[in-house]
């Protein structure tokens, strides 16, 4: 019996306490060794940190991998692995002078997108992981993931994918490795994060990583010796995506999908470093990041959290109508914030890709999306055209006359369903974004003068207003609700609290969450708090249609913000917060009707009233922990509202 074949030990998954016995050396980076004949040469090559390598030998005891390779994040690296996914049928090559260097991955079926019912905190107290999470006592769902993780690699590749969240060791950064038997998982995560061998330089003993272990959940071998064939999409109809935060460890089972499976995105940079902030201080927020340079030539850089698929990536692209105005993008989806020496608070993107949503995207709604998708992309369930380019619902006016679906199947028009998976995305590297900001790149970040709350909202809230102080901006945050979209399983256009735009992604208690952001605001001096906005581009009136053009003319909403924080732009009161002026909301030359405006702005007491109680009655669901500042501001807005 080889040391693979032992049962593996009890403590497997603790790494961050576990003292490392650091057996073997001598193999490079990247080069297959048979963990099953050699367990000593799995683990020396890359790195002489103890820790990291005794998790990664206990890994591979656990889930018993053919070979273990270490990520270097090289090129050659990545040509060979797209190489042999294309050999295998995983990626399909797109046409080399229509999208050059770009792969279409098609997934299973039932692996499309979040699963939010198999997304578990396992924190010590259940109290910590509150109502709006799916908690799991830590010692119990250890068990679980044994039993699914035990073998669960048998004839597949582990690779150990060592990354950086930020630039690597930059004051706002962190550590991550995630071990995986995913080659498209490798190399989305070579796209999305700071991945190979300066991220695992900087892993040097005693240095905190998380430490992050995926598995598609399809063993090619059998524990009594039976092989499969390998699937161009392997997963599991049962899934796991499990969160221990007092450990800091991810544990992901049976999805190659997004969220499910980049660990660096939603698991880590959101649920895992929620809990960091919370402990230390700062934010980590389901947030994007630009830069709006005016006329004038100031600078603002702007934060926004608006729910999965409600238009982060194209607020974070816009290109504005208005001229002289000038956007500029640092991030589409994760902030991380935190207090500076100045008492200002300071955010980097801690991504280095973009994973964004496809369908929708076009010249009219996005042309810096479309020019950045021209090279070197991943396309997860778009369709094929015939000469082997991507196409999806929204690319172009008139869809091609004839397409391979995302499932694989003929496609016309006249099929009578999308062609692209309406959660279709593209992987792509942040650097071939046109309208990056070079302040990306910034280990420090950037200061952050306003933070924006938006969601997917057909009635009641308005386009744009202004809170009233910091409290009222938290109380904002807080009460965003949104129409459900298809980034997560489960029913689309439903309605849905989704407070911060962090339902699904906070990694504790949403009341504690709640107090946090006070908290953090109380901290900050008067000239390091950002102004709170709250927003909404999608109002629809009497005929179904939406009542704001959106996309690019969302610049005129920009432009009150930034007047506002220069304190040249007019407001007006009502029960809801500040809205514009008569006038101050520069509309000329759109085709909005004075009626549409003015709907667009309309503040209905007794709908309002009704969502308050709607508010009441959720946040009772929070029991004694709700902050007492976030009640009263319920009841101050019933108050304003009655006198209305
Ligand atoms: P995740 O990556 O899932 O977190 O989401 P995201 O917020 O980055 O989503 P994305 O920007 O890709 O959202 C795209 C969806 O928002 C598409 O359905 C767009 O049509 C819609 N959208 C974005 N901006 C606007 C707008 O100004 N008006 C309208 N009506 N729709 C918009
Ligand atoms: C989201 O759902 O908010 C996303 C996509 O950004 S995923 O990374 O799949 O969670
Ligand atoms: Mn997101």
């Amino acid at each position: 019996m080889t040391a693979l074949e032992t049962t593996p030990d009890g403590d497997r998954t603790t790494a961050r306490t576990g003292t490392g016995t650091g057996v073997g050396t001598g193999v490079r980076t990247g080069v297959r060794t048979g963990v099953s004949n050699d367990a000593a040469a799995v683990l020396g090559q890359a790195t002489a940190n103890p820790e990291l390598l005794d998790w990664v030998r206990r890994t591979a005891l656990l889930t018993q991998p053919d070979a273990v390779v270490w990520c270097d994040g090289s090129q050659e690296e990545h040509d060979r692995l797209t190489a042999q996914m294309v050999a295998d049928g995983t990626l399909i090559a797109l046409d080399p002078v229509k999208r050059p260097r770009s792969f279409l991955a098609r997934s299973a079926p039932g692996d499309v997108a979040r699963v939010e019912h198999r997304t578990f905190i396992a924190s010590e107290r259940e109290q910590d992981a509150g109502p709006t999470n799916n908690w799991r006592e830590p010692a119990a769902l250890r068990v679980e993931l044994d039993e699914a993780f035990a073998g669960c690699m048998r004839g597949r590749t582990m690779y150990v994918v060592p990354f950086s969240m930020g630039p690597v060791g930059g004051p706002i950064s962190q550590l991550g490795v995630q071990l995986t038997d995913s080659p498209y998982v490798v190399v989305s995560m070579r796209v999305m994060t700071r991945t190979g061998s300066a991220a695992l330089a900087a892993i040097t003993p005693g240095t905190p990583f998380v430490p992050a272990v995926h598995s598609v959940g399809y063993p090619l071998v059998a524990a009594d010796g039976t092989t499969r064939p390998d699937v161009a999409w392997p997963c599991n109809p049962v899934k796991h995506v499990a969160h221990f935060p007092e450990t800091r460890e991810i544990w992901s089972f049976g999805s190659g999908y997004g969220g499910n499976a980049l660990l660096g995105k939603k698991c880590f940079a959101l649920r895992i470093a929620s809990v960091m902030a919370r402990d230390e201080g700062w934010l980590a927020e389901h947030m994007l990041i630009l830069k709006v340079t005016t006329p004038a030539g100031r600078v603002h850089h702007l934060a926004a959290a608006f729910p999965s698929a409600c238009g982060k990536t194209n607020l974070a692209m816009l290109q504005p109508s208005l001229p002289g105005w000038r956007v500029e993008t640092i991030g589409d989806d994760i902030a991380w914030m935190r207090p500076g020496a100045d008492g200002r608070l300071r955010a980097i993107n801690p991504e280095s890709g973009f994973f964004g949503v496809a369908p929708g995207t076009g010249p009219a709604t996005n042309p810096v999306a479309v020019e950045m998708l021209r090279e070197n992309v991943i396309f997860t369930n778009c369709a094929l055209t015939e000469d082997g380019d991507v196409w999806w619902e929204g690319l172009t006016d008139e869809p091609p006359a004839s397409l391979t679906d995302w499932r694989g199947e003929p496609w016309t028009p006249d099929s009578g369903r999308p062609a692209a998976h309406p959660n279709a995305r593209f992987t792509v590297p942040a650097a071939q974004c046109p309208s990056l900001a070079e302040e990306f790149s910034d280990p420090d970040g950037v200061v952050i003068d306003a933070v924006l709350f938006g969601g997917r909202r057909r009635s009641n809230v308005p386009l744009v207003a202004e809170s009233l102080d910091w409290g009222h901006g938290v109380f904002m945050g807080a009460t965003i609700s949104s129409e459900q979209t298809a980034a997560a399983e489960g029913t689309v256009g439903r309605l849905r609290h989704d407070p911060f735009a962090m339902l699904p992604f906070s990694g504790y208690h949403m009341a504690d969450y709640f107090q946090h952001w006070l908290d953090v605001g109380a901290k900050l001096p008067t000239h390091g708090l950002p102004t709170v906005f709250s927003v909404n581009w999608f109002r629809r009136g009497d005929d179904g249609g939406f009542l704001w053009p959106g996309f690019g003319e969302n610049a005129r909403v920009l432009e009150w913000i930034c007047g506002r924080l220069e304190g040249s732009a007019g407001a007006r009161f009502s029960p809801l917060g500040h809205l514009p002026a008569e006038g101050a909301l520069d509309v000329s030359g759109l085709d909005v009707s004075p009626a549409d405006l003015a709907e667009l702005f309309r503040v209905d007491p007794q709908a309002w009233l009704a969502e308050v109680d709607l508010l009441e009655a959720y946040f009772a669901g929070f029991g004694r922990k709700l902050p007492a500042e976030i009640s009263g501001h319920l009841e101050l807005l019933r108050y304003r509202l009655s006198g209305a």
